[in-house]
């Protein structure tokens, strides 16, 4: 690449400049209206304190100030910054040796009935400092930050008790400031019941919602509520309960729906007009149909079904015909979803669950954004959104997810300054 370059891959690398061009590229901006990808070809992108200015045609480029920096792309593709709009990625040590069971043939339930699976991690996350939790969580994030996440949404879930889910939230804030990555905040306090409210669920949902709810709301640590509606986890009337107390505090809620077994959580959470219901490999047609009446995003996490070995496939069928917006994410987590790579995750989204890879990508980018709330900030390239994009080395963006996770991101910018650069 030519053009001035910003070294490094920190944030103290080097501030933004006041404008930047990114010319001779291909744009997939993801508007929709136009082809697929909302492609412009041999396009050009001019960033000014932080935001997109004017998005085009090169040959339609407006004359930039003279000491603008200019960047050349030499003919590689520009995507939105990469939106993973749901992961755990904070947490205490792994489970590979669950993992090595459930290969001998146990399942994901019978190692959670038995005290391990989520509780697992919750000893692990409870024992841990919250220097180990940052540095454990602030290594996967970079992972994810190289291969053109600029946003990410990060749960709560593993303490189960209210310092330890505060805990994890400020850890999960701290992130974003160490990487730059835009991170969004999620209470899962209703994960599992953990084992000293054994016999009282109704004591512990309580807690939930009287002290967990409003502990995160005063310290301003959560952006949303989210449940895990299943037999080894919350039932229906109790994931209620809880999306009842975040409304109450003006936060959004979303919903882990159907991933085992048909619970009716597509239903319950489009009548709590959740901003997204996720997983959903076991939602039936009742449950479509109430999600698109309420507007509620369906976050596919593809990872999840691999690692568990569950060939369900999620109706996808039935969430076009409706009109259902498909996000993917990478649920990166220790027990069913330990996926490192949001690239990899187009890919499966694609031979998993039967997207197209322009679904999967409007899925990591447009649409993930919307199920965050974000879609007046990130998700295409249009003027006045974050100057969040990835620049990609493919010679169609439908590689992205055709090579199996070995798409080369070559820059990512955040909000107008430029992080990685190969030449
Ligand atoms: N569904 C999931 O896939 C993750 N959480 C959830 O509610 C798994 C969490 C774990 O097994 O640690
Ligand atoms: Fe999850």
């Amino acid at each position: 690449m030519t053009g001035r370059v910003f070294p490094g891959d920190s944030e103290e690398a080097g501030s933004p400049p006041a404008t930047l061009v990114l010319r001779n590229a291909h744009l997939a901006t993801m508007v929709p209206g136009g082809d697929a990808y909302g492609t412009v070809r041999d396009g050009a992108l001019l960033l000014q304190d932080g935001r997109i200015a004017w998005v085009g045609p090169e040959r339609d480029l407006p004359p930039a100030e003279p000491d603008a920096d200019v960047l050349d792309l030499h003919g590689r593709w520009v995507t939105p910054g990469l939106v993973d709009c749901h992961t755990h990625l904070v947490f205490g040590g792994d489970r590979s040796g669950e993992f090595e069971l459930r290969l001998q043939g146990a399942t994901y339930e019978e190692i959670a009935r038995a005290g391990g699976g989520i509780l697992s991690t919750v000893r692990a996350t409870r024992a841990a400092r919250e220097d180990d939790l940052l540095a454990s969580g602030r290594a996967r994030l970079e992972l994810l930050a190289r291969r053109g996440v600029t946003t990410v949404e990060i749960k709560s879930g593993y303490g189960l008790d209210v310092d330890t889910e505060l805990r994890m939230l400020r850890v999960a804030r701290a992130l974003g400031g160490q990487t730059g990555v835009r991170v969004q905040t999620t209470l899962l306090g209703a994960h599992a019941l953990p084992p000293e409210y054994e016999g009282d669920r109704a004591g512990y949902v309580r807690l939930v919602c009287d002290e967990m709810i409003p502990a995160a709301v005063q310290a301003g640590l959560a952006d949303a509520v989210d449940a895990f509606c299943e037999e080894i986890a919350f039932t229906p009337e109790e994931c209620g309960r809880v999306f009842d107390a975040a409304t109450a505090h003006g936060l959004p809620v979303r919903l882990h729906a159907d991933q085992r077994t048909d619970q009716g959580g597509a239903a319950l959470a489009a009548r709590h007009g959740a901003r997204s219901a996720d997983h959903l490999e076991h939602a039936g047609e009742a449950g479509v149909r109430a999600m698109a009446a309420a507007g509620t995003i369906a976050v596919l996490l593809p990872g999840a079904a691999h690692f568990l070995r569950d060939d369900t496939v999620p109706p996808v069928a039935a969430f076009r015909t409706h009109g259902v917006p498909l996000a993917v994410a990478t649920d990166l987590n220790p027990g069913s979803s330990p996926l490192l790579d949001p690239v990899l995750t187009l890919s499966l989204a694609c031979l998993l669950f039967r997207l197209t890879p322009e679904e999967a990508l409007s899925g990591m980018t447009r649409v993930a954004a919307q199920a965050l709330g974000l879609e007046a900030e990130i998700g295409t390239l249009e003027p006045g959104k974050l100057a969040d994009l990835a620049v990609w080395d493919v010679d169609h963006p439908a590689e992205l997810a055709y090579w199996m996770g070995g798409a080369t991101c070559a820059a990512v910018v955040r909000g107008g300054g430029v992080l990685t650069v190969r030449e």
